[in-house]
């Protein structure tokens, strides 16, 4: 028979003074690697309580398939209250990250048709293929001017405009110039603000927000100003698009169309604006960074791409459909490093998984980073080898990356199309290197990020 929610193993009874034992073991920043340890001291389900962070945590694909195929059609993840709070604070009004439900529901379904549909697809290829082909003119042009023929460099910044200059294409049509010289420092201090925004919210995650509101606390004034640039930022490029009506990408459709409210068009437009910049960059840090330590890898998918190349005769579009090693090397990346450590959903029903009885309304997490670093589910987790992913075993339930079902990452399509026309141009026109022996291990700030800077070195082929 199946057994109580109550003996589900895990401490989930002490909330407070687990989290002291917590922050003692400098859990903040490390949230990922304890929990790949509680998943070895407890087995594939265990319970968990951190101050007032209460979760039921999974590991298992299977496990993850049950609790997806029951999601319904409002999926619900953790509420990351700090942004939650931050709109309630200035009265502003919640996207589609934020809101839930039916008003959730509507919102999403028209987005859906104009930034995650595959139709959309061929009108955003030609948009992010440009700013790819910009950065790597930028690297030619540091190239040249270190007179070394290399650049050797931490990517963290260059990637960081680079992402955001290829959101902001897509979502306004327009270019911000980020891969010049000169650089608006404006766009400088949103780069910052979404970092700096990311960076005060996991402290925030597992004690009431209010009590740092109420403190006046250090995280929460920095992070209210974060919000501030961020929605003052997005507000101009948004009014810009507003005034003149001629412009092209998602936020002019959606206003053409006036299916959706105003109101509501800007608050998800200016989550995209947000989300899109720290995760892709650093995926593709990630990426770069194991291309370089597997230059038989790097080899494999240059062949790929000349290959591709060359049957494409210059069709963009036609090209992207012939490289499966590619986009199986952007999978392995976010298998060894997922921006989100997990993926969590309130359960609807009762359900029932690893022979517990989980009750209605309990949060889940399906544990990512952990499952990804598993030899139980990857053989040989530690090796980055994009060919796994080319056969049936891998599929199942594991490659989870951006999430899963109608709640999955809105961005998800412009995401995979720009990392795909990034490493496409870079791979053309550099080899990727990096000091050998070198580890560098991950972070937990909200998202998971590298540990310590990446020095890679690009070299003209
Ligand atoms: C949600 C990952 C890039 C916007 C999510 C979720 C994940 C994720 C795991 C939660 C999905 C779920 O609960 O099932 C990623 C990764 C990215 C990426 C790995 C890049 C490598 C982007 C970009 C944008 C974006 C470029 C903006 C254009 C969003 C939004 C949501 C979301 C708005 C919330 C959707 C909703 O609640 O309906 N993302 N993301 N993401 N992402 Fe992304
Ligand atoms: C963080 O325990 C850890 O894509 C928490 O582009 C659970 C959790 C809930 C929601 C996750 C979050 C984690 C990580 C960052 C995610 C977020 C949902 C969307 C967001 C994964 C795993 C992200 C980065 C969005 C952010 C858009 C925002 C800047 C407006």
């Amino acid at each position: 028979g199946t057994r109580p929610f109550n003996e589900v193993p895990g401490n989930w009874k002490t909330g407070w003074f687990n989290l002291y034992h917590f922050w003692q073991e400098g859990g903040f920043h490390n949230v990922h690697n304890i929990m790949a340890r509680q998943f070895q001291k407890f087995g594939p389900i265990y319970r968990e309580k951190l101050g007032i962070y209460e979760s039921v945590n999974i590991i298992n694909p299977e496990d993850a398939a049950t609790l997806f195929k029951s999601e319904g059609m409002f999926p619900e993840r953790f509420t990351v209250s700090p942004w939650v709070a931050y709109r309630d604070h200035r009265n502003k009004p919640y996207g589609v990250l934020l809101k839930n439900g039916e008003a959730w529901r509507f919102d999403r379904l028209i987005l859906n048709k104009e930034v995650l549909s595959p139709q959309v697809m061929a009108n955003f290829v030609p948009l992010l293929n440009e700013v790819g082909e910009d950065f790597v003119r930028r690297v030619r042009v540091q190239i040249e001017k270190s007179g070394r023929g290399k650049w050797t460099a931490d990517f963290t910044n260059e990637l960081f405009r680079f992402a955001l200059e290829s959101v902001c294409h897509v979502l306004y049509g327009e270019r911000l110039g980020l891969l010049q010289d000169f650089v608006d420092p404006e766009a400088q201090r949103f780069i910052d603000a979404v970092s700096m925004m990311f960076h005060t919210t996991s402290p925030m995650l597992y004690i009431p927000v209010k009590l740092f509101h109420w403190i006046n606390s250090k995280t929460w004034q920095d992070h209210v100003k974060a919000w501030d640039v961020i929605f003052m930022q997005a507000d101009k490029c948004i009014q810009n698009v507003y005034r003149a009506k001629e412009y092209t990408g998602i936020l002019s459709t959606l206003l053409m169309q006036d299916k959706l409210p105003i109101d509501d068009i800007k608050a998800s437009v200016t989550e995209m604006m947000a989300g899109g910049v720290d995760t892709t960059s650093m995926t593709l840090q990630w990426a770069m960074f194991e291309l370089a330590r597997s230059p038989g890898v790097q080899e494999q998918l240059r062949t790929e791409i000349f290959a591709a190349k060359q049957a494409a005769q210059g069709d963009m579009l036609k090209m992207l459909k012939s490289v499966k090693l590619l986009k199986a090397a952007i999978k392995e990346t976010l298998r060894l490093h997922p921006v989100a450590i997990t993926l969590q959903r309130y359960t609807t029903q009762e359900m029932v998984l690893q022979d517990y009885c989980i009750p209605a309304k309990t949060l889940v997490q399906v544990g990512i980073y952990a499952m990804g670093r598993d030899p139980k589910f990857f053989v040989k987790p530690e090796q980055f080898n994009p060919e796994r992913w080319l056969m049936m075993e891998t599929k199942y339930f594991k490659g989870l990356g951006f999430g899963f079902g109608p709640r999955q990452c809105l961005g998800r399509r412009i995401a995979e199309l720009e990392m795909q026309l990034f490493l496409i141009h870079m791979l053309e026109n550099f080899k990727i290197e990096t000091k050998r022996g070198l580890e560098i291990g991950t972070k937990f700030d909200l998202i998971l990020i590298p540990d310590k800077p990446i020095y890679l070195t690009l070299r003209p082929l």
